[in-house]
């Protein structure tokens, strides 16, 4: 995520200010959820109200933070790799399609992401990886992270 850098606050300078607020204020969660069968592999019927929520935020000094609320779910990260235990296990991380990580805990630095939209993805997986499902869908959410273009003006 950029920062912006002014050495003259100017009419422009607001407008580019305004616009990259407006930017990152535009963050939304997508709706479609993630099928099963998009997924393929082992999948566990999650118990009843297991979700996950993503909140996004900018961190105060560089890049972003990623937040996760769940519910009905034990992170376990000293069971990793390890069977299933109904109702716990961890998560993974998907930015723009790809596997970025597993997550063992609600919070994870997302560090700064290029220009231009992501969409940044969290499954919730069991001790054996396999992905909790309600039905066909897999637990999981999906946010949109919008990162503004530079708006910096560089003195020549
Ligand atoms: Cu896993």
């Amino acid at each position: 995520m950029q920062f912006i850098r002014t050495r003259a606050v100017g009419r422009t300078t607001m407008l580019a200010l305004a616009l990259a607020v407006a930017a990152i204020a535009a963050t939304t969660v997508t709706a479609a959820p993630v099928r099963k069968s998009d997924v393929g592999g082992e999948h566990i019927h999650a118990r009843a109200g297991m979700s996950v929520k993503i909140k996004v935020r900018k961190d105060a000094m560089k890049g972003c933070n990623l937040f996760l609320t769940t519910k009905n779910f034990r992170w376990a990260p000293e069971h990793a790799s390890g069977k299933h235990v109904r109702g716990e296990g961890h998560a993974h991380l998907f930015i723009d399609g790809k596997k970025v990580t597993r997550l063992y805990g609600p919070a994870y630095y997302l560090g700064e992401l290029a220009e231009g939209s992501h969409t940044v993805t969290v499954s919730l997986n069991a001790n054996n990886h396999a992905s909790y499902v309600h039905g066909d869908n897999e637990v999981s959410a999906t946010k949109t992270v919008v990162v503004p273009a530079a708006t910096s003006t560089q003195m020549k």
